[in-house]
């Protein structure tokens, strides 16, 4: 089945985002068109609440445009899953997260999983998602590797001997059967830390990917019943007096 899925980085790194297309292109079906974008003014990279929060309303700008293009599921590629709920309020087509999407594979095929992210500030904001997927049980323990998202970016740099080591530390002592990798820009490292480990390492770009492939091939779409129904319009500053009160 033919579609059209975008692959939206939150941050305004655009050699990530053109990374994090390669990743999604290598995975996505013959039929698949994979288009890629992250917006212009956001905050280079997302560590912590306040740079997740900043990068909103680009990302939903993007959802957007998005909508105008016809695109049929969006990958949000940013392992705090920011802005994903507004988004699907936002989006006719499903929008998957990448934490939420390896999160769920990682549950089919073990019974724990760990998660290395970057900085340790990150750690808190994936352990709310934890809870938040019902995946307490599955979650053995989230990770960091101590590394800026940016240095993912560097050439030549330790980034990725960095991430193995902690890798290998998880299996030794979480008892995890699987390691997901905590941020976007480690997406070009899976299939080198898989066999530099041995263990299986899951990128949440490319499962989120297929899962956008799943659900649009099902025919499914978000739901406007309820929660993710398209935003309320609201009038420039309004003011409780416009709403008697209410
Ligand atoms: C990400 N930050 O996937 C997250 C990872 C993190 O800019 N892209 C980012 O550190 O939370």
């Amino acid at each position: 089945m033919a579609m059209r899925i975008r692959v939206i980085n939150p941050n305004s790194t655009t050699s990530m985002t053109e990374k994090i297309g390669r990743c999604a292109r290598q995975v996505a079906a013959p039929g698949t068109e994979i288009s890629a974008a992250n917006p212009p003014h956001s905050p280079p990279s997302i560590e912590g609440f306040t740079d997740g929060a900043m990068s909103v309303p680009g990302l939903l700008a993007e959802i957007r445009k998005g909508e105008a293009d016809g695109i049929d599921g969006y990958v949000v590629a940013c392992f705090d899953d920011t802005g994903v709920d507004a988004c699907r309020e936002v989006a006719r087509g499903p929008v998957v997260g990448i934490c939420e999407a390896a999160m769920h594979a990682a549950s089919m095929i073990t019974t724990g999983f760990s998660v290395v992210t970057t900085l340790s500030r990150s750690v808190p904001i994936i352990e709310d998602l934890v809870e938040k997927y019902g995946m307490h049980r599955k979650c053995k323990r989230v990770r960091a590797s101590d590394l800026p998202v940016l240095a993912l970016e560097e050439e030549g740099g330790r980034a990725r001997e960095a991430i193995r080591e902690e890798i290998l530390r998880a299996v030794k002592e979480d008892r995890c059967e699987a390691v997901i990798l905590g941020c976007a820009g480690m997406a070009d490292l899976t299939a080198w830390l898989t066999r530099e480990t041995g263990v299986p390492v899951i990128d949440g770009v490319a499962v989120a990917v297929k899962l956008v492939e799943a659900l649009v091939g099902a025919g499914l779409t978000t739901s406007k019943l309820g929660a993710y129904a398209a935003p309320l319009v609201k009038g420039e500053h309004a003011t409780v007096s416009d709403h008697d009160g209410k």
